[in-house]
């Protein structure tokens, strides 16, 4: 996944020819398409290969099992043509140990959950977010979710794993957080789903969030 944009898009829609068109109504604002499963559930596993012409695509399954039921999971994913896979680290190391093995396999990415960005995320997740970025560089993990309505979590997250891991960022825009804040406190990407998918223009929603990053990595924020 090459650095560009700076802008992920999940493609939340249900439906495939909507996928298709905002992926191509987009894909020169964002370097990668997260698909999950709303879309998923709704189209199938096929979707990812349509998809992929547009851009790399990051699997959300937040796979969350025991280490085998995780291993088989990993490798439907990457069989379909996904790029990187999102697991939950909350599990164990022996969970995520899996996802890794499958992926290294597959020279494909896994990114772990370290705390998620909506309100509950703060309940139960936000207390063991540390342990299990930590446990994610210990694993060899790519990246790091980590929560854009939280940019001081984000930064205590970077400082934390220094530049072992890469941190993309949902939570931007319809959730509260906005790019160039968790930028600033050391995501590597955001994450952004109904602000783009939902907007009268996808493309410009887009290339404005784009432009935000760009002029917030120039210093002109
Ligand atoms: P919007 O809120 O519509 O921008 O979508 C955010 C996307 O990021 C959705 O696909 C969520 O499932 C996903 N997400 C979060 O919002 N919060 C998290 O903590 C983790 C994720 C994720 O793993 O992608």
């Amino acid at each position: 996944m090459e650095r560009n944009t700076c802008v992920i898009l999940a493609l939340d829609v249900t439906d495939r020819k909507e996928a298709i068109r905002i992926a191509e109504d987009v894909r020169e604002f964002v370097d990668a398409i997260k698909v999950g499963y709303p879309l998923i559930l709704a189209t199938g596993l096929g979707i990812i290969r349509e998809l992929a012409e547009f851009a790399p695509i990051i699997a959300d399954f937040k796979v969350a099992d025991i280490p085998n039921t995780n291993r088989l999971i990993c490798e439907q994913v990457f069989e379909a043509g996904a790029d990187a896979v999102i697991v939950q680290g909350f599990t164990g190391r022996d969970s995520l140990d899996a996802c890794i093995e499958v992926a290294s396999e597959y020279r494909k990415d896994v990114f772990v959950v370290s705390e998620m960005s909506h309100p509950g995320g703060a309940e139960f997740m936000q207390p063991v977010a540390e342990a299990i970025a930590k446990m994610a560089a210990e694993a060899g993990a790519f990246g790091l979710v980590a929560p854009a309505t939280r940019p001081e979590r984000v930064k205590k997250i970077r400082k934390l794993i220094g530049d072992k891991l890469t941190i993309i960022s949902p939570g931007v825009g319809a959730q509260g957080g906005k790019a160039s804040d968790v930028i600033a406190a050391g995501a590597d990407w955001v994450i952004v789903g109904r602000s783009i998918y939902n907007a009268e223009s996808p493309k410009e929603a887009a290339c404005k969030i784009a432009a935000e990053i760009e002029a917030e990595l120039r210093g002109e924020n």
